[in-house]
């Protein structure tokens, strides 16, 4: 055996210990930064606390390799010791398992850029899925394993002097059952526990992984908006040319949901225009629009396929408002009074930038953003602004929301 190795493996016992401690404490901080970044909830209270976050989880995702490998090197003699012991060979192989395919899907998360939206959308998949069998499986297991839940003669409890037990006169071995039905009552009542927290979320999952469309009916069907009259589809659009979108869009927002009616909507251009612009929903409904087909991809590594969006070209509006000559930026504002971005004028005479009313043929809904948003193709959807309701063109440049908070201010994707 080379040298190193048998360094290694020296100690082996009290090494193995630090291990499970170390990895545990891994997985630990993982699971909260990580539940942090998937939750949607806390996009808006932490901001840029999110970009710090989603860092400390790539970090110490990282390095969750250093005791996978620890592992591996002493795996040889640890599986040996394990003979005959099934249920802890296997517990193992599952969180091995799990470490190494959270590990890789999450190497394809991190360099999104490099891999491109599909790769980056599977390892998603990958991760959720990992995230949603394995997290209950690791709590219960690390819950389950604590000392004070084990049957006492399996406890390894130190006493004073060597041979009290015994001298006690009840070998521990030879307690009633009733000790058994306690274990196994709490380790039943943690699993149902478990299974209670998680179990909901997992299903939802699960099902907007295998219906594509549902939350977004459900969207459509519960719209907040109350906007008259509704804007009535183009041949193209209804049905959708793109066949329908593929793919579930995640409702990202980092404010309440704000709702619109005829009393409270308005759009605007202004800025250096030679003509300021505003409407009313009348007014803006009967717009001429346009139908495109296009993806959208969020740098977190969720894509939807083939939207049918309609609306009207950015461009359009720019020249029926003229921008005037000093003008550099174009600059976006959300009607939730928060939430801003912005395009240099070359990017935002792109021919399919859409400030959009209608996908795939319905009016898009509040929680996706609707009555109108912008849909920047070609960039990473953080362009893409929600309840955008003024376009305002600048002589300086303007660092949008994200920006701010450490998203890249190229979203080329
Ligand atoms: N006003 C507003 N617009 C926004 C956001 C937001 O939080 N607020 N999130 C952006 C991000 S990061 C993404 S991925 C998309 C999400 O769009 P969706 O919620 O319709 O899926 O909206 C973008 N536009
Ligand atoms: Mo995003």
């Amino acid at each position: 055996m080379a040298e190193w190795l048998k360094k290694v493996r020296k100690g082996y016992g009290r090494k193995l210990a630090g291990l499970h401690t170390w990895n545990g404490w891994i997985v630990v901080v993982l699971t909260f930064t990580g539940l942090i970044l998937f939750q949607g909830l806390w996009r808006g209270i932490l901001g840029e606390g999110r970009v710090l976050i989603r860092y400390v989880h790539i970090i110490v995702g990282l390095a969750s390799l250093v005791p996978v490998v620890y592992y591996l090197l002493l795996a040889g003699k640890h599986w040996k010791q394990l003979r005959g012991k099934t249920a802890q060979r296997a517990n193992v192989v599952i969180v091995l398992a799990l470490l190494v395919g959270w590990l890789l899907s999450g190497l394809v998360l991190w360099q999104f850029r490099l891999v491109g939206p599909r790769a980056a959308g599977n390892a998603l998949w990958i991760h959720d899925l990992l995230t949603w069998v394995g997290l209950p499986y690791i709590i219960y297991h690390s819950v389950t394993r604590l000392k004070w839940l084990k049957e006492p003669h399996r406890r390894t409890v130190k006493t004073g002097r060597e041979g009290e037990t015994m001298a006690g006169g009840v070998h521990p071995a030879a307690q009633p059952a009733a000790v058994m039905s306690r274990a196994t009552f709490i380790k039943t009542a943690v699993g149902a526990g478990i299974a209670i927290a998680i179990g909901p979320s997992f299903l939802k999952w699960l099902g907007g992984q295998l219906s594509a469309g549902t939350n977004y009916e459900e969207a459509v069907a519960t719209d907040a908006n109350k906007l008259f009259p509704a804007p009535a589809p183009l041949p193209a659009s209804s049905p959708p040319i793109g066949g329908g979108s593929k793919g579930e869009f995640r409702i990202y927002t980092v404010t309440p949901i704000p709702h619109f009616d005829n009393t409270t909507f308005s759009f605007t251009i202004d800025g250096l225009v030679e003509r300021k612009q505003q409407w009313n929903w009348e007014q803006f409904v009967a717009l001429k629009r346009q139908v495109q087909v296009s993806d959208f991809h969020c740098v977190t590594g969720w894509s939807v396929y083939g939207n049918t969006w309609e609306g009207i070209k950015l461009k359009d509006f720019l020249q029926l408002a003229g921008v005037k000559p000093g003008a550099k930026t174009v600059k976006f504002y959300s009607g939730d009074g928060v939430y801003t971005d912005a395009l240099t004028l070359d990017q935002a005479s792109m021919d399919d930038v859409l400030v959009a009313v209608m996908h795939d043929g319905k009016p898009i809904p509040s929680d996706l953003g609707g009555p109108v948003r912008l849909v920047v193709p070609k960039m990473y959807a953080y362009k893409s602004v929600k309840w955008l309701n003024r376009i305002e063109l600048i002589d300086g440049d303007h660092i949008g929301y994200w920006e701010q908070r450490g998203y890249s201010n190229d979203a080329w994707v």
